[in-house]
């Protein structure tokens, strides 16, 4: 058992304590007490979030926001504080903790069942963006700077591409002249953020659909988790992501391309999800959802790239070549969405409510 869950006023002793989940990036354990309550225990990575205590004011911040603004207790996550009342642990390697209630009867999806999946993920980020419009934004740390900055990603990469530590340029060859080709349209979106065309919002950064609770018997969306990087960014950051994600029809990491593409029904039924549930979104802003769709997937495999080439330091690998293989799904979802460019920006208009229009 981790130790440091013995640093946590639980109800009841705790009688196991086991890996959970598929997240890249923390450590996440279930924890189940004598009483069969249940919590999920998690330990930050350091490395990803240089300020750890700054995140978790974040998160204490924005769930207490939001849990003032929502009647169901399972609309949040919940803090568990620590012993000390603490909203996390450190121990005396380091290392921090913390414990969240586990959000009980439900699911959390790694891929949409059905149409009705992915429109409820989608009500669930719209009404997270929408529920903190009023968020004082300036008040929240930045836990992850330029996060969604791509260009800045660009330079990592290029610096990367150049050192080349564990010679494995050579191996992914058509993958680096796929991003080169792209390196102006993947700015495009950072750019409009500079010249301050768009709203920041505060924003949850990682939209994947296994960052949704759903209801377990009605199947509604209940809350968002993994807050980590709640952060002011813009509103097509969050729906691009949740569209690289959950529109997909294969898997993240799936090694049979042929089976990876952009499924525009699903897309739509995020669309139509999302612009419903944030009613707050500008004419603007609803115009650059598709740009976002298409930025985030680019960064996403950019990312995966460049984690590849530099050695695997960041993502959670399971296999060699794990980092590559995704990067390559991320690319053939690039390509799928650049032929349905038409689409999906037509998508977008025939979704918008009249009123709006
Ligand atoms: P990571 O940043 O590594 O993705 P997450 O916070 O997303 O970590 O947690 C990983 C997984 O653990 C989630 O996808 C979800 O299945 C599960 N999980 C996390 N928090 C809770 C919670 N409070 N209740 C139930 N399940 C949770
Ligand atoms: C990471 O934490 P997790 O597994 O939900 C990553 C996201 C990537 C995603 C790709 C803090 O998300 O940015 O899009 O992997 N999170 C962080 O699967 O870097
Ligand atoms: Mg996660």
């Amino acid at each position: 058992m981790e130790n440091a869950i013995f640093h946590f006023p639980l109800a009841g002793k705790p009688v196991s304590c086991e890996k959970y989940g598929f997240g890249h990036i923390n450590y996440t354990f279930l924890v189940v007490t004598d009483q069969g309550k249940r919590y999920i225990l998690q330990g930050i990575n350091g490395n990803v979030f240089p300020n750890v205590r700054g995140m978790m004011e974040n998160i204490a911040a924005v769930t207490d926001f939001v849990g003032r603004r929502e009647s169901d207790p399972r609309g949040t996550l919940h803090i568990v504080p620590a012993e000390d009342g603490d909203i996390m642990y450190t121990d005396e390697k380091g290392q921090s903790w913390r414990v969240y209630d586990f959000v009980e009867d439900s699911i959390c999806l790694q891929a949409a069942e059905s149409q009705e999946d992915f429109y409820q993920s989608a009500v669930a980020f719209g009404r997270f963006q929408d529920m903190l419009t009023r968020f004082p934004a300036d008040t929240l740390y930045e836990t992850i700077p330029n996060f969604h900055n791509t260009p800045e990603r660009y330079k990592t990469f290029h610096r990367v591409l150049e050192a080349d530590v564990c010679g494995r340029a050579v191996l992914a060859r058509e993958e680096i002249d796929f991003v080169l080709s792209r390196e102006q349209a993947g700015g495009e979106l950072q750019h409009m953020r500079d010249r301050g065309e768009l709203p920041l919002r505060v924003t949850h950064n990682d939209t994947k659909l296994n960052n949704v609770m759903l209801d377990a018997k009605t199947r509604k969306a209940l809350c968002v988790i993994d807050l980590d990087t709640v952060m002011p960014g813009l509103a097509a950051y969050d729906f691009g992501d949740s569209i690289r994600f959950g529109a997909a029809t294969a898997a993240e990491d799936e090694k049979d391309l042929d089976k990876m593409s952009m499924d525009l029904e699903l897309y739509r039924t995020f669309v139509r999800g999302f612009i419903r549930s944030c009613p707050s979104l500008t004419e603007k802003e609803r115009e650059t959802l598709p740009l976002g769709a298409m930025t985030m997937t680019l960064e996403c495999g950019l990312r995966f790239l460049t984690d590849y080439l530099d050695g695997d330091h960041y993502f959670a690998i399971h296999r060699p070549e794990h980092n590559l293989d995704r990067a390559r799904t991320q690319f053939k979802l690039v390509r799928d969405m650049e032929a349905k460019w038409e689409d999906m920006c037509r998508i977008i208009r025939e979704e918008t409510p009249e009123d709006k229009g």
